[in-house]
């Protein structure tokens, strides 16, 4: 520990943290833009700054930059930072596209609410505004570059977290504009669409791809059936928009809003990862008997494979051949659903609530479809559905807690756990366990499998033989498996997921405003993992094969995992 003076107080830090975190955790607020903590500690925005006493003289330093050492003496708020501060903010707002009453970002927005907090009331400075283009041509995020303050939080995040480094700066001075080479869009570059960029991004520089009318135009066409499932992980996130404490389980609330909304039957992927679980189980059984194209590779979280295709395609022949939850559930909606309530598949729209921008992509996808149908026609974000629920007018914390529809609506604690990293595997292995001992494990809850550390691995019982598997979360992560795998490492089962801490960090997921931002780290997912691991444990069903609509599916509709029908509407080919 060291003991510096901030404004006065004496205070204690950790060694190696620099002033604006040793401020933080003395309490004292010192707005910042561009830092993300260890992720983006270069001091460019210069809000952060702070007066230091270096030899008797007061010296402007940025204090994200800046270490705290023993004995130094600070102030963050004297009437010359205010000032100075003040300047800088006025400087990035002179060249900003100030439509903050019809911003997407508009309430959430941390440049906003920074020029609020300093109290900008007019801006100084005027001159060219610059006219730079907004890309919106792909179906997952939209680039706005008259929004970007070059904060380089996604560039950081892409190429530090997620090891993909689409963004970069191009060009100087007052030209540069941080974006994909020759400022492509993201659909011609190497993104891997998983939308953390969106997440890092303080202002509306980087939104989803909106498609909040196309659904609100099909709920209100009296010819369509318009069917909607959720995420697991939108049950322990949505709630967080209006109000309740991150980690807050609002399934109920979350199923009457919908009911609100128009949706004509309200289900959940839950259901579906449930039977990715069986059909998954039944494929890693067969590699194993077969010993080939092991590891297994799970293939639920798009931006995983997408990273795949671009990084590793000499490993896409392991991926599972599984399509993700969401995608099965739209192909049995439009076939067996579609049967048995008589409806012309014609006119059934496929919505899926979810956390992820991947997931818009995934659905834009020509290998997730069935005949002329695409599986799953719209994908709305977590932060979507929110403003849906805020047009409607709907009192969110006021709703009654409901249930899901049947039959899809049904699902096992195990298709929960799907949205945190980890789940996957852990809902794997309490069905593989069973298929290869006909015995149910007595013990449910794999503590090795749990957790957040980047890359895990564990051998797992099965009957007769133990299996190596791996989990990774964040493609960085991902590369280092890849990577080990490449060396000639062997594993037989790995969870990979795009985001850090699984779904429950998707892109598409909450965005914190300012402050918690310099928080960041997985904490917050944490809170929302353990959510997921409530709902699985206040479950009287927790594994997947004995979901009964899961078993009625195979009796009425699939016959058998891996079945011709199973193979023809739940699995899908990776081609390099
Ligand atoms: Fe996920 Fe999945 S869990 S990928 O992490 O397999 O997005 O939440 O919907 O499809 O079920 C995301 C979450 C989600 C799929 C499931």
């Amino acid at each position: 520990k060291i003991r510096l003076t901030i404004d006065g107080r004496e205070i204690e830090a950790d060694k190696g943290m620099n002033v604006l975190e040793a401020a933080h955790a003395a309490g004292i607020e010192i707005p910042s833009l561009c830092y993300l903590r260890h992720v983006n500690e270069i001091g460019s925005c210069r809000v952060c700054l702070v007066e230091v006493e270096i030899k008797g003289n007061r010296v402007l330093q940025a204090s994200c930059a800046f270490p705290a050492t023993e004995g130094l003496v600070v102030h963050t708020s004297s009437t010359r930072v205010r000032r100075v501060r003040k300047t800088m903010v006025e400087l990035l707002l002179s060249d900003h596209h100030r439509e903050c009453t019809t911003c997407i970002r508009n309430l959430n927005c941390e440049l906003q609410n920074i020029a609020d907090n300093l109290g900008i009331r007019n801006i100084k400075y005027t001159g060219e505004m610059k006219q730079l283009p907004v890309q919106n041509e792909n179906s997952f995020i939209v680039r706005d570059y008259n929004k970007c303050i070059k904060c380089r939080r996604c560039e950081a995040i892409c190429s530090k977290v997620q090891e993909v480094n689409v963004y970069s700066a191009i060009n100087r001075g007052y030209d540069t504009v941080i974006a994909p080479a020759f400022m492509q869009d993201l659909s011609q570059v190497a993104c891997i669409t998983c939308g953390q960029c969106v997440i890092a991004c303080p202002t509306a520089s980087l939104t989803e791809k909106e498609c909040i009318d196309s659904v609100w135009e099909a709920l209100e066409d009296p010819d369509k059936y318009v069917v909607v499932q959720t995420a697991p992980s939108i049950q322990v996130t949505l709630g967080e928009v209006f109000g309740y404490p991150v980690g807050t389980v609002v399934t109920g609330k979350l199923v009457a809003a919908l009911r609100r909304l128009g949706f004509d039957k309200v289900f959940s992927t839950d259901f579906t990862a449930d039977l990715t679980i069986m059909e998954e189980a039944h494929e890693l059984l067969e590699r194993l008997e077969q010993g080939d194209k092991l590891p297994l590779l799970s293939s639920c979280s798009p931006g995983w494979v997408k990273f795949a295709e671009h990084f590793y395609p000499e490993f896409l022949e392991n991926l599972s051949t599984c399509k993700s939850p969401h995608e099965m559930f739209g192909a049995l909606t439009k076939t067996y659903f579609a049967g048995k309530q008589g409806l012309d598949p014609e006119k059934i729209v496929v919505v899926a609530i979810m956390p992820c921008t991947a997931k818009k992509f995934e659905a834009s996808r020509p290998e997730m479809g069935t005949g002329n149908f695409k599986d799953v026609d719209w994908v709305l974000t977590t932060r979507e559905l929110a403003r849906m629920i805020r047009q409607a007018g709907i009192n969110f914390c006021d709703l009654p807690d409901e249930d899901y529809d049947t039959p899809m609506g049904i699902a096992s604690g195990a298709g929960a756990i799907f949205g945190s990293t980890g789940g996957v595997i852990e809902a794997a292995v309490r069905t593989a366990y069973y298929l290869t001992s006909g015995q149910e494990l007595d013990v449910l809850d794999y503590e090795e499998l749990r957790g957040f550390s980047g890359l895990k691995e564990a051998w797992v019982e099965l009957k007769g033989r133990r299996i190596k598997v791996a989990i990774a979360h964040g493609t960085g992560n991902a590369r280092i498996l890849m990577d080990r795998l490449k060396a000639g490492e062997q594993f037989d089962y790995a969870e990979i997921m795009a985001c850090p801490g699984g779904c429950v960090g998707g892109g598409g997921q909450p965005i914190f405003g300012t402050r918690e931002h310099k928080e960041i780290s997985l904490d917050y997912r944490h809170n929302r993992a353990d959510a997921l691991e409530r709902i699985d444990y206040s479950k009287k069903i927790r594994r997947a094969h004995e979901n009964p609509a899961v078993k009625k599916i195979y009796e009425e509709f699939l016959g058998h995992p891996l079945s011709n029908m199973s193979k023809k509407l739940l699995h899908t080919y990776f081609t390099p």
